[in-house]
């Protein structure tokens, strides 16, 4: 039977995984974690849940020697604005927790996978369709920890034969919960605002590209990976996948197709607009297409109409 650990299992992509991770392997298989209990109930209440600093050995190695885990999510991380916040902390958080996790994973024989970002490329990566395998060199502090995170998960398969796997994520489109400190942070808000007051004040310039991918095809591409032979892989950590790259202006054209009178300001923010502007404009995912399989099935039209859909009704019916 798969025993499952998720780190961070209560933000953006860890609430949503836990749901899809439940469904499919039984509440009682997948033990959710995170440094606190956060507001949504029903989560930590629907199967076993555990308080864990992510940075302390002896909390991750008790609970996985006592629910006898053989996977781990390594979800809890500091994201790219927020991270720039206080950079010793995000390293603390984002490296010293990912080396817990990797001798974790070591010593308890687990198969470990670790979300990477866009954020670990940078300006002189190739901006349009920038390939699987390419320079990174990132300036942001998070983007350091995603890069450095990279190597060290290949160094730990290649070293000591842990099975670590992960993927680069763009920007996550979601309605269930919300992100919190990241650069793509706009692409989720400006729903919430399109739909509840009509109008969106955009940190991001108008014309600025980036990635991004709607949460179920996230969910499914995390939940596949770690299913998938890695008799075919040649990488490991970590694929680029993407399903769309619009900018401020034409993801506003789209909420307009609903929402007639939508309008959308700018107030820039130079801490975002910088980091946005270090970032690819759009990935080329040919290798995680090959290797294990990864396909989106939303593209910018389908995910916009499921998004203004999804908040209005929950707007209506008060479970916002
Ligand atoms: C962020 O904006 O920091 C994240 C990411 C792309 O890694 N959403």
């Amino acid at each position: 039977m798969k025993r499952i650990l998720i780190t961070g299992a209560l933000g953006q992509l860890g609430s949503e995984l836990a749901l899809a991770l439940r469904q499919r392997y039984g509440n009682d298989s997948v033990i959710l974690s995170d440094i606190r209990e956060g507001i949504n109930r029903d989560l930590v209440e629907g199967g076993p849940f555990e308080l864990i600093d992510c940075r302390s050995y002896e909390q991750v190695a008790r609970c996985i020697t006592n629910y006898r885990i053989d996977t781990i999510y390594h979800l809890a991380a500091l994201l790219s604005a927020k991270a720039e916040e206080d950079p010793m902390y995000s390293w603390d958080v984002n490296m010293n927790g990912l080396l817990v996790m990797l001798e974790a994973a070591r010593l308890h024989r687990c198969a470990l996978f670790v979300p990477s970002s866009i954020g670990s490329f940078g300006p002189e990566t190739p901006k349009q369709y920038t390939p699987q395998d390419t320079i990174q060199r990132p300036t942001s502090i998070y983007g350091i920890t995603k890069s450095a995170g990279e190597l060290l998960c290949d160094y730990y398969h290649h070293r000591y034969d842990v099975d670590t796997r992960g993927i680069r994520f763009p920007g996550i489109i979601s309605n269930l919960t919300p992100p919190g400190g990241g650069t793509t942070d706009y692409a989720v808000e400006i729903f919430y605002a399109a739909v509840n007051q009509g109008h969106y004040v955009c940190p991001l310039s108008g014309d600025t590209f980036l990635d991004m991918v709607y949460m179920p095809d996230a969910v499914r591409a995390a939940v596949e990976i770690m299913e998938a032979d890695p008799s075919t892989f040649r990488h490991r950590n970590a694929f680029n996948i993407t399903a769309m790259s619009f900018c401020p202006e034409d993801l506003a054209a789209y909420i307009r197709t609903y929402i007639p009178d939508f309008e959308i300001t700018y107030h820039i923010d130079p801490v975002r607009q910088r980091i946005a502007d270090s970032w690819p404009n759009c990935l080329e995912d040919y290798a995680a297409r090959v290797e294990w399989g990864w396909h989106h099935d939303y593209s910018l039209e389908e995910m916009t109409y499921d998004m203004i859909i999804t908040i209005q009704e929950r707007t209506r019916r008060g479970t916002l």
